[in-house]
């Protein structure tokens, strides 16, 4: 994983991420492809100021996107995929259907339903209709399913991190983050572990590292 300071202009001899280092697709994105063993580069956008060559590519104008030879993929899910098909030694690979199953159920939850609740939480003041504190409890209906789940095995689906894990704490992070202290508060000790183990784990420091450029 390296940062590039200047996009290549074309024929790309590694993949080539856009991403934005705070953004948890781009999040799972990079922790995937590093954990995957693929060589990659990177390009940190800035959201304010996209670059006009990544808006060629995908006009809908959202990181992470993945650039390598013909493809283009800017969906963070699809990136995962396809980095798990670059090897058949990939972690998904030993996965069972059922496990498979449940992980793409969760991950569903979070990035459609928590997440919409998530976005009224932290940006309550443009949706004045109910307290920040009323969107706050509506995102926990979430933190009872990771817990249900967590109560089970250490990890969403057994007790080893798989992608259910890497793509979806980092909304949860987000949502500790709104108000640390109001998290702390809250009752879902299994979740709260889990997130932490996940925040220090050595993947995750590594992709959150600042870019040095
Ligand atoms: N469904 C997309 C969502 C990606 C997304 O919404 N990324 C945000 C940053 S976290 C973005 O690029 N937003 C565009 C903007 O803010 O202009 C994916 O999974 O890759």
């Amino acid at each position: 994983m390296n940062y590039l300071k200047v996009l290549p202009k074309n024929n790309f001899t590694k993949p080539l991420l856009y991403s934005y280092r705070r953004c948890p697709y781009a999040m799972r994105a990079r922790m995937i492809l590093l954990q995957e063993g693929i060589d990659f580069d990177i390009y940190e956008i800035s959201l304010k100021d996209k670059p006009s060559q990544m808006l060629k590519l995908s006009a809908k104008g959202t990181v992470p996107i993945l650039v390598f030879k013909d493809i283009v993929i800017d969906e963070s899910l699809e990136i995962i995929s396809w980095a798990f098909s670059q090897s058949k030694n990939s972690t998904f690979h030993k996965l069972k259907k059922n496990e498979i199953d449940l992980a793409n159920e969760l991950i569903k939850k979070n990035d459609n339903d928590f997440k919409l609740s998530l976005d009224r939480y932290k940006y309550h003041i443009r949706y004045p209709e109910k307290s920040q504190k009323s969107w706050r409890d509506e995102c926990l209906f979430f933190m009872e399913i990771l817990e249900m789940y967590l109560y089970k095995n250490r990890f969403l689906i057994k007790d080893e991190i798989t992608y259910a894990d890497i793509a979806i704490f980092p909304f949860v992070r987000q949502f500790s983050n709104v108000d640390l202290e109001a998290f702390k508060k809250l009752n879902y000790s299994k979740t709260k572990k889990w997130l932490e183990s996940l925040v220090n784990n050595d993947l995750f420091k590594k992709i959150m590292a600042k870019p040095k450029i």
